[in-house]
C-alpha cells in the first residue's frame, strides 16, 4: 500500500487539491504542516532538500517527493482509476482545464486571496488588478458550467478537483459570495461537495493557521 506524506499549510488550496483527491480515492496521508508564513519554503535548505521550485504542496509517494498538482492529479487518477479520462478527447479536455486553472483561475484567485486576507497591508492597486482578472475568470467558468454538471461533461474529474479548490474556502477570505455572483459555480461546488467522502479544506488540512486580516 502506498504511503503518502503531504507537506502543506492549511490555507493552501493547492494542498487541498491533493488532500481531497486522495480522500475521494479512499487514501490516507500523513499531514506534514509546513511553516509557510514563517518563510520556510524560501530557505535554501528547504529548496535543496524538499522542493527545488520553492512551493507547497509536496506529496511524498513512498518517499519520492512529487510536486506540481496537475501532474500529480493525473498520476493519482491513473493509479486509482478515478476522476480521469475515458477517451483521448476527455484527456484533452482535462488537460485544457488543468492548464487554464493553474495559469488563470488558481493563479489569480490564490494570489488575490492571500494578499487580501493573509497580509497586513496589501497594495490596493495590485488587489484591484487581481480582482479584475478573477472576475473575468469566474465569469468564464460560470458560463461553462451553465450547460454541463462538471468541467468535462457528465462526471467529475480532476479538472473539477483542481478548479474547485480555492473556491471551497470560506467566502470572506477572498471576498466572494458565489451563490449571489456566480450561481452556476455555486451549484457545481454543491455537486462536488455531495461526492461521497468529500471534506472541506480546513477539515482536511489541520494545524496552526495564518492570521486572517479580514472579518468573517
Ligand atoms: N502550480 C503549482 C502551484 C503551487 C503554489 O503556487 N503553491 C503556493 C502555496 S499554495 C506557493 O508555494 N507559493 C510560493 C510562491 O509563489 O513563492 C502547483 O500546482 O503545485
Amino acid at each position: 500500500m502506498t504511503q503518502y506524506r503531504l507537506h502543506y499549510f492549511p490555507e493552501s488550496g493547492n494542498s487541498y487539491k491533493l488532500a481531497l483527491m486522495l480522500t475521494l480515492c479512499g487514501q490516507s496521508f500523513d499531514p506534514v504542516w509546513t511553516d509557510f508564513g514563517g518563510g520556510v519554503t524560501r530557505t535554501p535548505q528547504w529548496r535543496a532538500t524538499v522542493n527545488v521550485m520553492g512551493e507547497i504542496p509536496v506529496l511524498e509517494d513512498n518517499g519520492e517527493k512529487l510536486t506540481q498538482t496537475a501532474p500529480i492529479l493525473l498520476k493519482l487518477a491513473q493509479r486509482y482509476g478515478r476522476f480521469g479520462e475515458t477517451s483521448e478527447a476527455e484527456r484533452f479536455e482535462i488537460l485544457r482545464w488543468l492548464f487554464w486553472d493553474n495559469h488563470k483561475l488558481t493563479g489569480y484567485v490564490a494570489s488575490y486571496r492571500y494578499s487580501r486576507a493573509f497580509t497586513s497591508s496589501p497594495d490596493p492597486t495590485v488587489l484591484a488588478h487581481f480582482k479584475r482578472r478573477i472576475d473575468d475568470f469566474l465569469g468564464i467558468l460560470d458560463n461553462h458550467l451553465r450547460d454541463r454538471p462538471f468541467a468535462i461533461g457528465d462526471r467529475p474529474s480532476i479538472a473539477d478537483i483542481s478548479m474547485m479548490a480555492y473556491l471551497s474556502f470560506p467566502g470572506h477570505e477572498a471576498g466572494l459570495d458565489l451563490p449571489a455572483s456566480h450561481p452556476a459555480i455555486a451549484a457545481w461546488l454543491g455537486r462536488m461537495a455531495a461526492l461521497p467522502g468529500w471534506k472541506a479544506p480546513y477539515d482536511l488540512l489541520p494545524g496552526k493557521r495564518l492570521h486572517c486580516y479580514v472579518p468573517a
